[in-house]
């Protein structure tokens, strides 16, 4: 299949693998009326990565919430990640999907996008984000670190894997820790090993969104990433 993705953001491997904070549009916390208005305050704050998130709306919808979005991101030069409907990031343009434990195989989503698109999955243990490596993912998300709304019914993991899969997988593929994580426990995350997180809601629950982003991004920027910007 043609691997419509090729045209998307340039670079977007680079901007992978220098990535610290990878953002959620999610519209679960989102009004759809300030969809754009929440995207452009996180590419401001500094989001390295954008993920659309609309779990309980039509792929349909998903799709023109897409396509608001991606110019903003274009213009930020912030890849734009689509999660669960890798068709839909291929007909869109967007730059990879992300993918849950529940989602399939990662082969049907990476033969769709092309070789170029970025494909993430999420991991809940230290076997998932083994095995997400073997097959084939550019990035993981790990966690729930600490229980959270944004993903009723699952248990925090907590943090003490977090540097076993940093060491492991990490040298591999970025590792993003992911679930629960505020200003609050940042640091906290970040002496267990992180390096690399997603936040959602503490980001889009802020009152000044992109404050927030630049905050945290302090905070990540003062512990050294020890792979560099570049693990090409
Ligand atoms: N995936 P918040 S945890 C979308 O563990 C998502 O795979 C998770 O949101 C996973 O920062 C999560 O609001 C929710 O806790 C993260």
């Amino acid at each position: 299949m043609r691997p419509v993705v090729e045209g998307g953001v340039s670079g977007k491997r680079d901007r992978l693998a220098g990535a610290r904070l990878y953002g959620i549009a999610d519209l679960g916390y989102l009004e759809e009326s300030a969809l754009e208005q929440s995207v452009a305050a996180l590419l401001e704050g500094g989001v390295d990565l954008l993920q659309l998130r609309a779990k309980n709306h039509r792929e349909s919808e998903i799709r023109s919430f897409a396509e608001r979005v991606l110019p903003l991101c274009r213009s930020g030069r912030v890849p734009l990640i689509i999660n669960d409907f890798s068709s839909l990031a291929r007909e869109v343009g967007a730059d990879g999907v992300h993918l849950g434990q529940d989602d399939g195989a990662l082969a049907p989503a990476r033969e769709e996008l092309g070789p170029a698109a970025l494909v993430g999955r999420s991991t809940h243990s230290v076997l998932q984000a083994r095995a997400a490596l073997e097959e084939g993912a550019d990035y993981i998300g790990f966690g729930p670190l600490f229980p959270t709304p944004t993903k009723e019914g699952r248990p925090g993991i907590g943090l003490q894997d977090i540097a076993r899969v940093e060491c492991e997988i990490g040298a591999h593929i970025p590792v993003f820790c992911i679930g629960g994580i505020k200003m609050e426990n940042l640091a906290q995350v970040l002496e267990a090993g992180a390096r690399r997180v997603v936040i959602v809601s503490g980001l889009l629950q802020a009152e000044d969104i992109a404050a927030r982003c630049r905050a945290v991004r302090e905070i990540l920027e003062k512990t050294e990433d020890p792979r560099g910007q570049s693990q090409d």
